[in-house]
């Protein structure tokens, strides 16, 4: 059954490059078929490297037509050349250069790598490792170079030539129909983060001064007569300049910043210097077509990709084992810029979600692995929440122990020390230990061990001696490969609540005046003096700490947490926490009634009467119950998803029916008015009215039913008629597949607005789903070739639905096995994202498990699996041993 797999690479086995790369001219003539690339590299030996070492060339897929060395052709028996390397086992001592020429077929191009069409026009795509797709080269991030590239095409086929860095020349090839441009690159970069476009493309630009002077011309590249939906990315994008250089004193480098919407991307965007290529997805929007997440998720990955040309470019990785010193700072970067954008506190708890959802499980599942993994079979796999999300909780964290003002010095450290090189975390944290002075050796460990910790927390009060101790253990459990779990650094930022609501002044020398107390051994106590009457605390504060945590608190005391807790994030939290609480219960069919859950519901309606119209958004998110996988994750083991779906029912419906009056109320109060804006406030409001729609409907499906066609006829925006749709969408019957096909011929010529669609239809929680899924493969719409439209499909199908991915009869499971099989020969990066959507099987009870390890073996049998898919397949079924 197993097949050879590819071979480890470790971290522990890193040495520099034997041979460096310090110039690279390129001449790429575009061709649909057959594109010509000239590479001339000046190449020396490293002084780091071994003194007699070949020179072994990546490649991958090439086609090779004629290498020279100083200007010699090489006779075939002094290099030796595949589809995959070039090899020169006797090359120079001193600089040379070295002048290679390939061919490579951009149409054939499914993978997605490299360089490909989308649409008609050329992009690439290089990190992690497709820049050797398009010619022979030391593909690793530790080799920085200087890049001039000439991009030549056909006129009528490519108008706008672009590559990185600024615009040297451009000018028709005599006698041809042809044309060219010249782009050079100042700033030494690694090859991942080369690109070029070529296509007919319409733009917006605008013209921004940096803050020491520097004129720069910004531009969005989309499909030609989508420019009017550019505007807000390129807003985006001004505004993330600016905040960089106000909050960490950063500015751009070049004269130009050009950004390109494709629609076929593996991913959101990248990052290549000075030309952003994104997944359309990311940078169209207009009211009709965009929803108010779709507005928020551009002005996150705009800042994101933008705030990477300092961490990440002129910073960038030692190698690949560092992503997160990219990925991680840059996910902190732009979350703290959406926050000082929007509202932090309904941030955080977006933020929160996002890393419970994708992080935790990835944690408590078999591909969990360290935000700074030691080994990889394929590095593409390891662009994880893990890396991501859990990489940037640690710089929060790190800030949250040094305080703001250190946190700022060091992060001017690291720029200053770090800039122009490849760095490692070590080089990170070094900056940060020598401004404060401080030992991070314990903190570093975030980086090296795998696992969510898992903290208990008891509270004891001491009427006679007016105290209050609070016992802290914590303990992670065994992941892939990391049996024996050693304590973490865990900062937890607390309070006494007393029971009017105030915040009690008590004190603890355990705790800095920022409110913050460092749980470093696996059993901690605290104990505040002069505390007057018995708190309720409250811990981990706007989660101070990627942990789970245990409270001995009743639903009472989290009740009053949702009611005062100075700190937004833990009223949230509390509410949370309770319905968590009833869920898990009711799923495992315990005896759970409706007196269990009335505290809970009458609470929610007691909020929504005080609190909602102060911050809308905020009670939007109140008002909303864990999802069914974070509430299967909770029970952990024998779940049963059908369970998980009805006990979700009946508690939203007993909250539904307690507020019903109070929900149709703020409903009407919250109708529509003005025209539509994306900013967070307005956003908050079609937050909370279209949660109020969806449990109105809940209480009462009928009258919910009225409602939302109502409103999916009248909505003015997408944001509005999207979540009518998605209210419909939970009630079988006629007007729901009215609704559908109604909205399906409307949008039929916008492919962004059909991946919602798709989406919507594939979650509907219902045994009929997986035959219209199966249905919809057929649409003419449909293509396995883009993989916005695959994972609007398949992949909202095995992530978002609980119930019937995981169908009983393993149904479910066997169609997207099958499916994954016949994207993975076109595209095995997007079949092994897919393929995560099985890392949660052991989860299930018996029988489907057993369903799914099938589907999994079969997955795991078929001969020709790329390495992306064979990967993940063979970690998610190993069983848990050392590695
Ligand atoms: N750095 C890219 C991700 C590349 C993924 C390669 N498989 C986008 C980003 O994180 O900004
Ligand atoms: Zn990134």
């Amino acid at each position: 059954m197993r097949h050879d797999a590819a071979p480890i690479i470790r971290l522990q086995d890193y040495r520099p490059s034997d041979f460096l790369i310090d110039r690279v001219d390129l001449d790429v003539r575009l061709h649909p078929t057959a594109t010509r690339v000239t590479a001339t590299l000046a190449i020396r030996p490293n002084p780091e490297g071994r003194s007699d070492a070949a020179l072994v060339l990546d490649g991958d897929e090439l086609n090779l037509k004629g290498v020279s060395l100083d200007g010699r052709d090489l006779p075939a028996a002094e290099f030796d050349a595949t589809t995959q390397g070039l090899i020169i086992a006797q090359p120079p001592r001193q600089a040379f250069t070295l002048r290679i020429e390939t061919e490579i077929d951009p149409t054939a191009n499914t993978k997605l790598m490299g360089l490909y069409r989308s649409g008609g026009n050329y992009c690439t795509q290089c990190e992690a490792d497709g820049f050797r797709r398009i010619t022979y080269f030391l593909d690793r991030p530790d080799v920085l170079a200087v890049y001039t590239t000439r991009i030549e095409a056909d006129l009528g086929e490519a108008p706008v030539l672009l590559g990185n860095g600024n615009p040297v020349e451009v000018g028709p090839v005599a006698g041809t129909d042809r044309h060219f441009a010249v782009w050079h690159d100042p700033h030494p970069k690694p090859a991942y983060l080369f690109a070029l476009v070529g296509g007919r493309l319409g733009h917006v630009t605008r013209a921004y001064t940096t803050a020491s002077g520097r004129a720069v011309k910004l531009s969005v590249y989309v499909e030609p007569g989508k420019e009017d939906r550019a505007g807000y990315a390129l807003d985006a994008l001004e505004r993330s300049m600016r905040w960089d250089e106000r909050v960490f004193g950063l500015e751009y480098d070049l004269d130009e910043f050009n950004v390109v919407a494709v629609s076929d991307f593996n991913m959101g965007a990248m990052e290549n210097k000075g030309l952003n290529i994104f997944n359309d997805k990311y940078v169209l929007a207009s009211p009709e077509t965009a929803t108010d997440a779709d507005y928020a998720n551009i002005e996150a990955i705009i800042a994101h990709e933008y705030f990477h040309n300092w961490t990440g470019n002129r910073i960038t990785c030692r190698d690949w084992f560092q992503l997160c010193l990219k990925e991680g700072l840059t996910v902190f970067r732009d979350q703290e810029f959406s926050s000082d954008e929007r509202s932090r506190a309904v941030h955080r708890i977006a933020e929160v979600k996002t890393l419970r959802a994708r992080q935790f499980s990835e944690d408590a599942g078999p591909l969990a692995h360290p935000v700074r993994p030691r080994q990889y079979r394929e590095i593409n796999n390891f662009y994880t929440a893990t890396v991501y999300e859990k990489g940037a909780e640690i710089v929060r964290m790190l800030k949250t122990l040094i305080g703001a003002a250190d946190f700022r010095k060091g992060m001017d450290l690291y720029v200053a020390r770090c800039d122009g090189t490849a760095a490692t975390v070590e080089d990170f944290l070094a900056a940060f230990a020598d401004v404060t002075g401080r030992d991070l050796s314990h903190f570093a460990q975030w980086y090296s061990q795998a696992g969510t910790p898992r903290v208990t927390v008891t509270g004891t009060y001491d009427a006679a001696a007016q105290t209050y101790r609070v016992d802290f253990t914590q303990a992670t459990n065994p992941t892939p490969g990391e049996t024996l779990k050693k304590p973490m650094a865990i900062p937890v930022r607390l309070g006494l609540v007393a029971p009017d609501g105030s915040a009690l002044a008590a004190r603890s020398d355990r705790v800095s005046r920022d409110g913050v107390f460092l749980l470093e051994a696996e059993r901690d106590s605290i104990v505040f003096t002069d505390v007057s009457q018995k708190p309720t605390p409250s811990v981990f504060r706007d989660f101070s700490a990627p942990v789970k945590v245990a409270l001995d608190l009743g639903n009472d005391d989290l009740l009053v947490l949702l009611r005062h807790d100075s700190d937004p994030f833990n009223r949230w939290q509390a509410a949370q926490s309770v319905s968590l609480r009833l869920l898990v219960s009711l799923a495992k069919g315990e005896p759970v009634g409706p007196a269990e859950i009335a505290p809970l519901a009458s609470a929610l309606t007691g909020f929504l009467e005080r609190d909602a119209l102060a911050d809308p958004a905020f009670a939007a998110l109140v008002l909303s119950q864990p999802g069914e996988a974070e509430i299967a994750q909770e029970i952990a083991a024998d779940v049963d998803p059908d369970a998980v779906h009805a006990a979700r029912r009946t508690v939203r419906r007993q909250i539904a029916e307690a507020a019903s009056p109070l929900l149709r109320r703020l409903y009407d109060d919250l109708a529509d008015t003005g025209p539509y804006r994306p900013d967070a406030a307005s956003a908050g409001k079609r937050a909370l009215r279209n949660i109020a729609l969806d449990l109105l409907a809940v209480a009462d499906p009928d009258a919910g039913q009225t409602l939302a066609r109502a409103q999916a006829l009248g909505a003015t925006n997408m944001t509005d008629r999207l979540a009518a749709l998605s209210t419909l969408a939970t009630i079988p019957g006629q007007p729901r597949e009215d609704a559908l096909a109604a909205f399906g011929e409307r949008y039929r010529e916008e492919p962004l607005v059909l991946d919602k669609w798709f989406t919507l239809q594939a979650a509907i929680e219902e045994p009929g789903t997986l035959a219209r899924v199966q249905g919809l493969l057929t649409h003419p719409a449909f293509s396995l070739g883009n993989p916005n439209r695959v994972r609007a499909l398949i992949g909202s199908f095995a992530m978002l639905n609980q119930t019937q991915f995981n169908r009983a009869d393993g149904a479910g499971y066997r169609f997207v096995a099958e499916t994954i099989l016949q994207v993975d020969a076109l595209n095995p990066q997007l079949a092994a994202r897919l393929l995560t959507a099985f890392s949660s099987w052991r989860l299930m009870a018996g029988g489907r498990r057993g369903h799914a390890r099938s589907a999994l073996v079969s997955i795991a049998d078929s001969p020709r699996l790329s390495r992306d898919a064979r990967d993940i397949v063979q970690r998610t079924l190993e069983e848990s041993k050392p590695a």
